[in-house]
This record gives structure tokens, C-alpha cells and sequence, in this order.
């Protein structure tokens, strides 16, 4: 086969009608005070109140959509008693209604077709979509084994495709949100607690005296009930610590701010631990009674002192010892925070690992204002027929790494690209719900394996960039036109939410639940999808949960009492952490017998090349990843992204304020758009900083596209997890270009 095979197609190609929509900029006064605003104005009283939870990020705050009769979306307000938002939705989440109204959103199921010699896509009904999607899945099931056939998914939708494809066959099944960002953290802390982190984190943040965060940016990472926490907690006078090489948000609000030099934490860390242990600041009694391996540990750490750690990462002594005491002054009570997006510098499983022994020293895990336990009540399944077992999954594509505990995308991609050594081919994909070619990096691995695959399906909302990859595109219609699976909440205490359709679907879009089983239906597996409708489902479970629709309909969220025990850890409590030794696992014997180091150790990284600055990336707080660019209330408060330089690095370019540039990186790759720079002392000058999800190529997306660079173009070089396979993609580096290097080639 000809690996041109597959064009790339955007779907501007396309000339789809567009359905104005309102544009006007919501007003973000904050849920409660516009909610009250709306009850004086009597305006509440006349509209439908409908249940929901977000999805326009994964914390999945419970909400109320307001409509009218004409069913119009007016409002969606954060549930009062949800312990994800306590009543308040971020900027993302009362900006939703924007990705219901986006006049741009895909309207109608596309085929890949060919016109006069050129591909593009043709707008098809539903019929033929599917009928083609169930034909081509039969014919690579008998060619190759259904489990050839792998699905790439995100959020919601994921749910009802994964079940889609077990009953078929296939669990070769894998997501960015595991190997590009938060991989590495639960292998870290499986590892030693013998427990994932979990979403949402079980950090006690509202009680606690002292917040360490390390490259956790909260207040720009909008996971709405850490900021509100972190925000009491601040009020209630506790100490924030916050390393970042840059003035984040957090930062600003800390005591401490440690301006580390970019990939240089474990040292950090190795050296808190060694005053921790030198000056007999941690819990003697907690280590003693929970932990293993602690002589190891204290014979390790013995050298990193404070000096050495000083010329690593350029934080004085001094300030390494007075932290060290401020978070050992409020021990229990403390956090070092386990971060979320953590595939940063190759060596991540190893940095949460120390993470997760520091909080160990300190003594925080299981205690208030530490880590709490945390519980969920177990939604019951749906009755339908036992899964085949496939002959291979992910975990024999991934085999490579011992501790990959989800399937890890970028090996299930390169599994596409024929290899006599690869005995488990993967020959066509579903994607659903996330937008792989800006949140996997690579794009050389992702093109070549795309044009090898036979078959490529995409579902989403809309004609984002990855749609140009499919050979069908599915218009699924948004989260407020449809039922999705009940939200089960871990947390303090159980608590479930449901998501109702607050509108008919717009367009010619589907809900996701409604694709899979009619898929299924006509794959033979009608069994496995044995209702008409998902409320059906929901409806089911409900009952078997003691209550009802009709309630959920009312209460939104519905609130369950604890089962499992305490919140905390009781004094001298004997507990056994579900590790081998049944203790916390300060030394690994399961590293070492996994051959990788049983302690964490500090490993230096490339730096910068003469001329070049790291590149550096993150969260602005009203948009999500690339999904929300283009939404008109979103974009109307931030439409592109800034390149962040220092005024030393202006300075030597000779850059002003708001002037447009182009960067280059280390593998010669050049932006396609050009971005604006903005001159701040909050970035180091050995870095650049810019939000992630922007530069969008795609015209079709009228509000985004060109507007900034996109982070994942320039992240060409990856450095890989050993242990679990994530994505390290903080070890690019960029030169500043002044003129437009587009405009120059031309000429
Ligand atoms: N360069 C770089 N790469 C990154 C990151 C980074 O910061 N920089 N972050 C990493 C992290 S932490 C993560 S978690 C991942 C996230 O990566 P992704 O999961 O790819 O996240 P999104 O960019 O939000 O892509 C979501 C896609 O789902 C679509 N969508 C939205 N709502 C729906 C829906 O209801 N149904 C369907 N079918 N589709 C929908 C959107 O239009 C979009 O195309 O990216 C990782 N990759
Ligand atoms: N508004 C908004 N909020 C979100 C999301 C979103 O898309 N939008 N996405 C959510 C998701 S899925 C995730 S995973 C989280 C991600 O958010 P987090 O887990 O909080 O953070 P990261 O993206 O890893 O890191 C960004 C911070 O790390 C700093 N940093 C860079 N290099 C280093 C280094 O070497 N050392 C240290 N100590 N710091 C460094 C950067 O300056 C930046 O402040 O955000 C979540 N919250
Ligand atoms: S944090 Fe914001 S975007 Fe995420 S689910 Fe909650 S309201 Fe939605
Ligand atoms: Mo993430």
C-alpha cells in the first residue's frame, strides 16, 4: 500500500451551511452572584431547570442548564451540592453553552470520497455511515481479529464506544489522559502507597497549613474544587509553597516561590528529604508504624544536601532548609501535591516516586489536611452479555513497560505502522473525543501511522484538526443534548450526578450512547445494547441505587453516606496499605527487581543549545486543551495564546511587547503561525512559556484557526517514561524568529 495512501483533509473543503448562532460574551460574575441576578429578575422561575454534569474538562462539576421554552440555553450554574464544584463552575463550565451554540460544529456524518482526482468528504445520512463502519469492521474482524481494530478516547463518549468494543472483541484501547499526562503519577504512587492517586485527588487541600505544589499550577489547572480549597486554605492562613519555573498564578499566592531551573525537581526533593531525615523533622512514629525501607532511604539521601542541591536546581540552601521546616511545622497537615499532567522530562514515574515518599515522611497520607481516604458507591452494570476475551489487548502492545496500567496511545499508534517484529497489528481506529494530533506530540509517527491504517472513524463535535485523518467523521451532538453514563464521585463521600438532555440535539448530531449501539446492532451484538434509549439504562440503575430519575431530575447530585471508614487514619492506627509488604514502599523492592532504581536518583537532562530557550506550556483558566478554542464565549475572553519572555531574553532579540514572532526548534521545525510576545519577569530566561491548544490549522474552525502556535508542533522530541511509557515533552527547545519565515521562502 502506498503510504499516500490516506490525505490529510480539512474539512473547510467543505462548503456546510452555517446556522448563526448567538455570540454574545456570557457575563462571568461568578455562578451565585449571576443565579441571584437572574432570581431577582424573576427570569429563573420561567425557565427549565435540567440536570447535568460538565464535560468540558474531566472534573465533571454537577450543573443545572437553564432553558427557555423556545429551547434556547440561557445559563448552566454549578450545583449547590456537589463536592466537584460546591455550586460554581469555572469560566470553562459557564462558557459550555458555547459548544452547544458554535455555529461551526460538525453537522452531519461525512464519508472520505474522491471528486474530480482530489479527496474530501461528502455528507452522507446516518445509514450509510454506520452501514459503512460495520461493513469495513466485519471485513478487518475476519481478515485480522477484532482486535486489529483500536479505539483512542477521551471523556463521556469513550464510555459507550469502550463497551462497543469489548462486546466485540477488542480492548486494545488507549488515551492521552494516561501516557501525556497523568501516567506516570499513579505508577509513582501505586508503587509506593500501593493505591492510584485517582481523579478527582483525594488532597485534603481544604484543611491543610501547608500546600506544596510542584509544578501544579492551580488557578490556571482550573480543577474547580482545588482552586476553591486552595483559595480557603490560603484565607485560613496556610503556607503555600509553589516551585514552578515560572510566576504562576500559584505562585503569586505562595509564601515560597522556589523559580527552579526546569527539569531539576528530583534533586529538589532529595535534598528536603535529606534535612527532613539530618534534623529529624519527619514523623518517626508514622514511618515507623506504615513505611519500608527506611535505612535505605536515609543512607541514600545522606550526600543531597541543600549545597548540592543548590548547584543543580539554583535554589539557596537556605531556602531548601526553610521550606523543609515550614512543611515539617505543619505535618500532618501538609501536601506536596501529586501533580496531574506530569509527563514532563522522561524520568516521571521516578519524580512522583518521590513525591509520594516525601508526603510519607511527612506523614500527610491519611490525615487531615493531608490526603484523605477517599470513597465512591459502585454504579451497578447494566445487565448485558459476558465480553469475549480478545486473544491480545494493550497490555501485550505495551508490554515494553512493566508499570503501564492503561493503554499507552502512542505505542497502540505505532502498532499501525508494519513491523515483521510486530505481532500484534493494529489495522483501523476509532477516535473518540480527543483530538490527537494536538495532544499526542509526534506528528511524524502519527502521520506515518495513519496512512498505513485501513480504516479510520473519528466522533466528535467538532471539525477539529484530527477529523482530517478519518475516512468517516461522526457528528456527535455536545454534552447538554444527551444522556451519558451517571457520574459516580470519588471523594470525601459518595455521591453520583446524571446528565439529561437539556435540548434535542442540533443539526444532524447523535449521542454517543446512540452510535455505539447502533453499531453494535449492526455488528450482531444487539444483546449487549438491549434498550432503545440510554435513559432506559439510567433509569435501571437508578432504581437499584434507591432512587429515581424523576429524583435526580430534581436533587441533580444525590449524596450517599460513607461505607469504608474514616476520612483519616486513627491515632496509632494499625493499617495495611495495599502494597506487598502491606507498608508504604519508601525503598522498591519491585523496581529493583524490575531492574530500574529501587530510590529515586537525581539525573541531569539537556539543556538549551546556544541561542535556543526551553519550551514551556500549560493551562490558561477559561480554555480546555484545544477543545475550546474555537467556542465563541471562550474565545471572546482569550482568542490566542502569548509567548511569555523574559526581559533579559527581549532585551538580547531586541522584542517589544505584543510584537509577532515564529519559533523554531531544535529539530528544525518551524511554526506555522506566528504568536505574540509578551515581555514578563514571571518566566526565567531559560525558558519560553506559552498556553497549550492553540494555532489551530484548520479554517473551518473560523474563530481559531491561525491564531497563535501550537505548543505540540514544536514538541518534535519526546523523552519516554522507562517504567510506564509516558511522554516526556519538556525537552524541546526553540530559537525566536523575528521575521516571518513563510513570507521569506516565498520570496
Ligand atoms: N503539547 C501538549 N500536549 C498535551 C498536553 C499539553 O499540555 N501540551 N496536555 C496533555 C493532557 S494533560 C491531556 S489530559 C491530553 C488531553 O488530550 P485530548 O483528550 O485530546 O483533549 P482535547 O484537546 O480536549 O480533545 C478533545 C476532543 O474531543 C472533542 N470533544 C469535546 N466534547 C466532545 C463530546 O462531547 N463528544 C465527542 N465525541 N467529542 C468531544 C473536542 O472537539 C476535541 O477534538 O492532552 C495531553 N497532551
Ligand atoms: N483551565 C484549565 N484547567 C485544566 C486543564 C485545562 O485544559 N484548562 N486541564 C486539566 C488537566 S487534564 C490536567 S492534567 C491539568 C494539568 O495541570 P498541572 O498538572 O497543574 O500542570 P502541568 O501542565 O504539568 O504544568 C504546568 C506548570 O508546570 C510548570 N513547569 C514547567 N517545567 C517545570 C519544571 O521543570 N519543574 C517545575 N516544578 N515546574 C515546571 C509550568 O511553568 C506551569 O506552571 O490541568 C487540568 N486543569
Ligand atoms: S472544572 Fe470547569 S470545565 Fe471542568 S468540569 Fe468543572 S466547570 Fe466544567
Ligand atoms: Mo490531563
Amino acid at each position: 500500500m502506498s503510504t499516500s495512501r490516506r490525505k490529510f483533509i480539512k474539512i473547510s473543503a467543505l462548503g456546510l451551511g452555517g446556522v448563526v448562532a448567538s455570540t454574545s460574551a456570557l457575563n462571568f460574575v461568578g455562578s451565585k452572584s449571576y443565579l441571584n441576578e437572574l432570581v431577582a429578575q424573576n427570569v429563573i422561575k420561567k425557565l427549565k431547570k435540567t440536570a447535568t454534569y460538565c464535560e468540558v474538562c474531566f472534573w465533571k462539576c454537577a450543573a443545572w442548564t437553564y432553558s427557555d421554552e423556545q429551547g434556547n440555553i440561557k445559563k448552566i450554574i454549578g450545583n449547590e451540592t456537589d463536592p466537584h464544584c460546591y455550586g460554581r463552575l469555572c469560566p470553562r463550565g459557564t462558557g459550555g453553552v458555547g459548544m452547544y451554540s458554535d455555529e461551526d460544529r460538525l453537522k452531519t456524518p461525512l464519508i472520505r470520497t474522491i471528486v474530480d482526482g482530489e479527496e474530501t468528504f461528502k455528507e452522507v445520512s446516518w445509514d450509510e455511515a454506520l452501514d459503512l463502519i460495520a461493513s469495513k469492521f466485519k471485513q478487518i474482524k475476519s481478515s485480522y481479529g477484532a482486535e486489529s481494530i483500536a479505539l483512542l478516547k477521551h471523556g463521556s463518549p469513550g464510555k459507550h464506544l469502550e463497551h462497543l468494543f469489548k462486546a466485540f472483541g477488542s480492548d486494545t484501547i488507549a488515551e492521552p489522559a494516561y501516557a501525556q499526562c497523568r501516567g506516570a503519577r499513579e505508577a509513582g504512587f501505586a508503587l509506593t502507597y500501593g493505591s492510584w492517586v485517582g481523579s478527582p485527588e483525594p488532597t485534603d487541600i481544604r484543611d491543610t497549613k501547608c500546600l506544596v505544589l510542584i509544578g501544579s499550577h492551580i488557578g490556571e489547572n482550573m480543577h474547580n474544587t482545588q482552586v476553591q480549597e486552595m483559595s480557603e486554605a490560603i484565607d485560613n492562613g496556610a503556607t503555600i509553597i509553589t516551585v514552578d519555573p515560572r510566576f504562576s498564578t500559584a505562585a503569586s499566592k505562595s509564601k515560597h516561590w522556589l523559580a527552579i531551573k526546569p527539569a531539576t525537581d528530583i534533586a529538589l526533593m532529595l535534598a528536603w528529604m535529606n534535612v527532613l531525615i539530618e534534623e529529624g523533622l519527619y514523623d518517626e512514629d508514622y514511618v515507623k508504624r506504615y513505611t519500608t525501607g527506611f535505612n535505605e532511604l536515609k543512607d541514600h539521601v545522606l550526600n543531597f544536601t541543600p549545597e548540592w542541591a543548590y548547584g543543580i536546581t539554583t535554589i539557596k540552601p537556605e531556602e531548601i532548609r526553610k521550606t523543609a521546616r515550614a512543611m515539617a511545622n505543619a505535618a500532618p497537615s501538609v501536601i506536596v501535591h501529586p501533580g496531574r499532567h506530569v509527563s514532563w522530562y522522561g524520568d516521571d514515574t521516578q519524580r512522583a516516586r518521590t513525591v509520594a515518599i516525601l508526603n510519607a515522611l511527612l506523614g500527610s497520607w491519611g490525615r487531615r489536611g493531608g490526603f484523605y481516604f477517599k470513597e465512591s458507591i459502585k454504579v451497578p452494570k447494566f445487565p448485558s452479555p459476558k465480553y469475549p476475551h480478545p486473544k491480545w489487548d494493550w497490555k501485550n502492545i505495551c508490554e515494553k513497560y512493566p508499570m503501564a496500567q492503561m493503554g499507552i496511545t502512542t505505542e497502540v499508534i505505532r502498532a499501525a505502522i508494519p513491523n515483521k517484529e510486530n505481532k500484534y497489528p493494529v489495522k483501523a481506529m476509532m477516535v473518540a473525543g480527543t483530538n490527537i494530533t494536538k495532544s499526542i506530540p509526534e506528528k511524524e509517527l502519527l502521520e506515518k501511522a495513519m496512512n498505513e491504517m485501513e480504516f479510520i472513524v473519528v466522533m466528535d463535535t467538532m471539525p477539529m484538526d484530527v477529523t482530517g485523518y478519518a475516512d468517516v467523521v461522526l457528528p456527535e451532538c455536545t454534552y447538554l443534548e444527551r444522556y451519558d453514563g451517571i457520574r459516580s464521585a470519588t471523594n470525601r463521600t459518595p455521591s453520583i450526578a446524571v446528565r439529561v438532555p437539556a435540548v434535542q440535539p442540533k443539526y444532524n448530531s447523535k449521542p454517543g450512547w446512540w452510535v455505539a449501539k447502533q453499531i453494535g446492532e449492526r455488528l450482531g451484538l444487539g444483546d449487549y445494547f438491549n434498550y432503545n434509549d440510554y435513559k432506559e439504562v439510567i433509569e435501571w440503575q437508578l432504581e437499584q441505587m434507591g432512587t429515581s430519575l424523576e429524583e435526580m431530575n430534581k436533587i441533580g447530585v444525590k449524596h450517599y453516606p460513607r461505607k469504608s471508614g474514616p476520612l483519616y487514619l486513627k491515632e496509632g492506627e494499625n493499617y495495611e496499605f495495599p502494597t506487598e509488604s502491606g507498608k508504604i514502599e519508601l525503598y522498591s523492592k519491585e523496581l529493583k527487581n524490575l531492574g530500574f532504581d529501587p530510590l529515586p536518583n537525581y539525573t541531569k537532562h539537556p539543556e538549551p543549545p546556544q541561542g535556543f530557550y526551553r519550551l514551556n506550556y500549560g493551562r490558561a483558566p477559561m480554555h480546555t486543551f484545544s477543545r475550546t478554542a474555537n467556542n465563541p464565549n471562550l474565545n471572546d475572553l482569550k482568542s490566542e495564546n502569548n509567548l511569555w519572555v523574559n526581559p533579559k531574553v527581549a532585551r538580547i532579540i531586541g522584542l517589544r511587547n505584543g510584537q509577532e514572532v515564529w519559533l523554531r526548534n531544535q529539530d528544525k521545525i518551524t511554526s506555522t503561525f506566528g504568536i505574540k510576545v509578551r515581555v514578563t519577569e514571571r518566566v526565567r530566561w531559560d525558558s519560553v512559556y506559552m498556553v497549550h491548544g492553540f494555532g489551530h490549522d484548520n479554517k473551518k474552525l473560523s474563530r481559531a484557526f491561525g491564531k497563535g502556535i501550537n505548543d505540540t508542533q514544536m514538541i518534535s522530541k519526546t523523552m519516554v517514561d522507562p517504567i510506564m511509557g509516558g511522554t516526556g515533552m519538556r525537552g524541546n527547545f526553540v530559537e525566536i524568529l523575528t521575521e516571518d519565515p513563510h513570507k521569506t521562502l516565498e520570496v
